[in-house]
């Protein structure tokens, strides 16, 4: 989860993640490799006495400064449109789930297993336990299997609502009237936070996506033992 004075990602909890972080990295090295030759170039433009005052055009630097950014251009849009058209890829999934946003809280359900429903509204801070994170812990959280293709569906009661979890690379916006779909496939066990990411009124601060991954044997006894 996101913690103090990460400047980075968080560690990624799904392929889509780990594809979108060796993304980020690729492109700031291409601008990293700009900005230093762009200031290598200033510097000796700044620091020397050389000059031409016939000087016209140089057909060959002209043809090299125009190329460059061109392909570097291409190196940078080719990998992002892989990740854009991998992120709509959905393969089969075996659970599907419905995060509803609503002023101010999400509710969720998993329809198709077993009529579960539940809101899910932010724990306040005087009732947060001791291991808990204050404006990130909801009081009904969401549980998911790991190693399990899930789809999630995103919608809203009222205004534009975003439902995100960082570590899972996702971040879909729920408007009303309209159903949009994602896909999750979680690598590891444990906690991810998220908090809704369109500007949506009063409370938009305070409500958290939690989501808790188990295995799948745990998760068939929580939707069995579900009332
Ligand atoms: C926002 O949440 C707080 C705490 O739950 C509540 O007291 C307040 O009335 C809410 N604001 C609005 C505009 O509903
Ligand atoms: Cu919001």
């Amino acid at each position: 989860m996101a913690t103090w004075n990460m400047l980075s990602f968080q560690d990624a909890v799904s392929p889509i993640m780990e594809q979108l972080i060796m993304f980020h990295d690729h492109t700031m090295m291409v601008l990293t490799m700009i900005t230093i030759a762009v200031i290598y170039m200033i510097m000796s433009l700044l620091f020397n006495k050389l000059i031409n005052r016939f000087l016209l055009e140089g057909q060959m630097i002209e043809l090299i400064w125009t190329l460059m950014p061109a392909i570097l251009l291409i190196v940078i849009a080719l990998p992002s449109l892989k990740i854009l058209y991998l992120l709509e890829e959905i393969n089969k999934p075996l659970i599907t789930l419905k995060a509803i946003g609503h002023q101010w809280y999400w509710s969720y359900e998993y329809s198709d297993l077993k009529k579960i429903e539940f809101d899910s509204y932010m724990k306040q801070t005087n009732s947060i336990e001791n291991n808990e994170y204050r404006l990130l812990e909801a009081d009904n959280r969401i549980t998911l299997p790991f190693n399990i293709q899930t789809r999630i569906l995103v919608t809203s009661y009222d205004v534009i609502h975003s439902w995100t979890i960082p570590a899972l690379g996702i971040k879909i916006d729920g408007s009303p009237g309209r159903i949009n779909q994602g896909s999750i496939m979680i690598m590891r066990p444990g906690m991810f936070y998220g908090q809704c990411s369109e500007i949506c009124g009063a409370n938009h601060s305070f409500m958290p996506i939690t989501m808790e991954s188990i295995n799948i044997k745990s998760f068939n006894n929580w939707i069995k033992n579900y009332s």
